[in-house]
């Protein structure tokens, strides 16, 4: 199902043009109005009217989340304030929120986008969509919620939090979408097998989740206790929020809005662009924000086009999911891991529950890392042996699919720490 398929599925070549006119007045508006893009197109000798092919877009600056702190709050603003309706932050883990802004036509953009992702999905006017991301500064919670009233769904704004509420909700009110993070669906999934809760009887039919990175295996755990179609839905707030990119009912890679947003992939040490299909840093342009524009945003998440075509018929690039950020790679004896690899390891292991947490420390001038790993009751009051074989096991997958010896502690089932925004899956000791 499409929201708008004159846009999601147009040629290639109209979508160039298309993408070529909009940088062209992006480029004018930053470099009329935002005193930062003027200095550095002036510095890198940028005629923003002279820009006349997509291939010249290499020449640009690239923007970072340090320039954004450096204009904090309303510096790189292409409006003035009157033209603003809506205000959200990014918390950011250190330092100073970035604060990003919207006008009215901005929101407009942003609910259709949200809207295309829920439509590809297969949300339609009757569906009951509850939103268990936070209402507030995040731009989770109204960035799906004015998407899906766009499609025309009954949205319940319950926000994050108060699990045995959502459940009670998700009962009553006949649920049949539920939008949250991956790691939140879990938890409620668990909470409701806990409760005795019978999953079949509920109304639920789909599940968008986002916010956070996620493995194919978790997939497989939610959709099976939930009995839904899963997909996996990207944004951030510095281009727009959530809506950027999303799954169609295929589940095979993310389709990027990029009538909205021209995106490139390139490797974070060289900066240039990675050859097709490589892994690399996703920057993005946006091309019809008018608050809050920006170019060649670095946005450190890791990721892949697919080069393929998707059977759904859309012409959008698509992308792998992000399987994390430069900024969570673990450097372990040399060798780069992302908490992800670990997550698609453990899942796969028979007795582990898909509840885990990684701790780094550093002894003298190595880096140590611990996988802590939840088991089911039965294996953990089980005999010492069963439990040694299963670290063992544990150790030798981990070992041989990440070509690095990590230590596994099991933990007993409910121990580690639950969450019900963003999952914080690395616990790294060496900062403190
Ligand atoms: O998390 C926007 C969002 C909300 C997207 C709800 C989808 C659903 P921020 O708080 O600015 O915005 O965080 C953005 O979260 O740079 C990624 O590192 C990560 N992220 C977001 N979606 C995904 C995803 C929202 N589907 C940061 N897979 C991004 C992996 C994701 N990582």
């Amino acid at each position: 199902m499409y929201w708008d398929k004159a846009k999601e599925c147009m040629p290639r070549e109209d979508l160039e043009q298309l993408q070529l006119e909009r940088l062209q007045s992006t480029l004018y508006r930053v470099a009329t109005h935002v005193p930062f893009y003027r200095k550095k197109f002036k510095e890198l000798a940028i005629d923003p009217d002279g820009f006349r092919s997509l291939e010249e877009l290499h020449k640009l600056p690239f923007t970072t989340k340090d320039d954004m702190r450096n204009n904090y709050p309303y510096g790189l603003f292409a409006v003035p304030l009157r033209d603003v309706v809506r205000l959200h932050a990014s918390s950011g883990t250190t330092g100073m929120a970035t604060v990003v802004g919207y006008t009215k036509n901005d929101l407009k953009n942003w609910s259709d986008m949200v809207a295309r992702i829920l439509t590809a999905t297969g949300v339609e006017a009757d569906d009951v969509v509850q939103i268990a991301f936070g209402y507030g500064l995040f731009t989770g919670g109204f960035g799906l919620h004015y998407g899906a009233e766009r499609v025309g769904a009954s949205v319940i704004p319950i926000s994050s939090g108060n699990t045995k509420r959502q459940i009670q909700i998700l009962q009553d009110f006949k649920t049949t979408t539920l939008v949250c993070t991956p790691s939140y669906a879990l938890l409620l999934a668990d909470t409701m097998i806990d409760m005795n809760i019978n999953i079949n009887a509920l109304h639920l039919k789909y599940g968008l989740f986002g916010g956070e990175p996620w493995s194919e295996e978790m997939r497989t755990e939610i959709k099976n206790k939930l009995g839904i179609i899963a997909t996996d839905n990207y944004g951030l707030s510095e281009v727009m929020g959530p809506g950027v990119a999303g799954e169609c009912s295929y589940c095979n890679g993310l389709h990027i809005n990029e009538d909205h947003f021209i995106v490139e992939v390139i490797n974070p040490e060289t900066l240039e662009p990675v050859a097709p299909g490589e892994l690399g840093e996703l920057v993005f342009t946006t091309i019809t924000k008018e608050a809050f524009p920006v170019i060649r945003y670095r946005t450190r998440d890791l990721a892949r086009f697919i080069p393929e075509p998707c059977p759904c018929g859309r012409t959008f690039q698509r992308m792998t999911r992000v399987i994390g950020r430069t900024d969570d790679m673990l450097i372990i004896k040399g060798v780069n891991v992302y908490p992800l690899q670990i997550e698609s390891i453990l899942f796969d292991i028979e007795g582990t529950e898909p509840h885990y947490q990684i701790i780094v420390e550093r002894e003298g001038r190595l880096d140590k890392v611990t996988v802590l790993v939840e088991v089911v009751e039965s294996i953990f009051f089980d005999q010492m042996k069963k439990q040694r074989q299963l670290v063992e096991h544990i150790k030798k997958r981990l070992a041989t699919e990440l070509g690095i010896g990590v230590d596994v502690k099991l933990v007993e089932e409910k121990t580690l720490e639950r969450f019900e925004g963003k999952a914080k899956r690395v616990i790294d000791k060496r900062k403190l």
